[in-house]
């Protein structure tokens, strides 16, 4: 059921709407410019560009409808007041749609999407393109938030801390068709379990609850100290894809490695990934062979000095290759299938 992708389809995503801070869609625009499409190409791969996303048709909500949540309708239940408070809604609703489109049609080709971002209210998009081409798809996210607040436990509003929420489908359903929310129900839904972490280690309270509730797993920092990059990565393969059939969709936010080697990103938090571990994660993905989309997401190269801009942006470039089969000891051929060494 696997294609072969021999094509990689970079999708740049060069849209900030999902959280409050300037810069972080100059993101794609970076990493392309630092030469990422060459060193694919150097790996082997065919790269498809077709340049960055404009969005240009949605960039300006409808008319009559505010920067938040809320029209000229009265705010008159705790669903209502939930949803005002949550930022660019539309806007964001509609630009992931349209992502998820992109990486759906790239992934049907038999492509291998790597979508740049931009921040992570993007993987909405992403992940359902992936889900809606391959149905099976399991979910790696890297990263040092949860990245699933719901509409009610939001304390910030930013959808970049929500989109996993709307993927496990965890919001209460559109009270309207006219309803805000309804302009999530294109989201596929991803079961919780199809859904592992690593990484983590700013996670809110009722963030959580939530992972309590639905069970959902994650290694953290902690775990991540305690067993070792190398057996948390065994360990999450075998939550999400026991028999290492499933393709993956790897979701790797940069701030999850430490802001001492991604330092250009919205919300660095210390006690991060190191530059071997975040590596690892990609390499170790790779070798699996069911690697079938890749999100590279908030780089922000307006965020810090121009030394710490080359570093993120540099890191991010190399997490990309590693992701796709960039070893230091094997032939570019033979690391994309069937390597003799791996
Ligand atoms: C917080 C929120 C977040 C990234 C910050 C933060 C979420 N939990 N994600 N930076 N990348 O606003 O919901
Ligand atoms: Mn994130
Ligand atoms: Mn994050
Ligand atoms: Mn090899």
């Amino acid at each position: 059921f696997l294609p072969s992708p021999k094509t990689v389809a970079i999708v740049g995503c060069p849209f900030s709407g999902g959280q409050s801070k300037l810069g972080v869609d100059k993101g794609p625009i970076h990493l392309v410019q630092a030469g990422l499409i060459n060193e694919i190409e150097e790996l082997g791969w065919r790269v498809v560009f077709d340049g960055h996303h404009q969005f240009e048709d949605i960039s300006t909500p409808p008319d009559g409808i505010q920067v938040n949540g809320t029209s000229d309708a009265a705010v008159n239940t705790a669903l209502d007041a939930s949803i005002a408070r949550l930022r660019s809604p539309l806007l964001v609703a509609q630009v992931c749609e349209s992502v998820a489109s992109a990486v759906q049609a790239h992934a049907e080709m038999g492509h291998l999407p790597v979508t740049l971002g931009g921040d992570h209210s993007l993987a909405m998009g992403t992940i359902s393109g992936t889900l809606r081409a391959y149905d099976q798809a399991c979910v790696i996210w890297i990263d040092a938030h949860a990245d699933i607040n719901t509409i009610h436990s939001t304390d910030s509003g930013n959808i970049h801390g929500m989109p996993l929420s709307f993927l496990l489908k965890l919001n209460p359903p559109a009270p309207s068709p006219d309803s805000v929310l309804a302009k999530f129900d294109w989201v596929s839904h991803l079961p919780a379990e199809r859904l592992v972490y690593i990484g983590l280690r700013d996670v809110d309270r009722g963030e959580k609850e939530i992972l309590k509730k639905h069970s959902i797993k994650a290694f953290s920092m902690h775990e991540v100290d305690r067993y070792g990059i190398g057996k948390v990565v065994e360990m999450a393969l075998d939550h999400v894809n026991p028999q290492r059939d499933r393709p993956i969709h790897l979701s790797f936010d940069v701030d999850a490695l430490d802001p001492s080697v991604a330092p250009s990103t919205g919300t660095p938090v210390r006690g991060g990934l190191t530059f071997r571990e975040g590596h690892y994660i990609c390499e170790a993905i790779h070798q699996t062979g069911l690697l079938v989309a890749f999100d590279l997401m908030e780089v922000n190269p307006t965020l810090a000095d121009a030394e710490s801009v080359r570093q993120t942006v540099t890191v991010g470039c190399s997490l990309v290759r590693s992701a796709l089969g960039k070893s230091s000891i094997c032939c570019r051929v033979c690391c994309q299938r069937g390597c003799p060494i791996f």
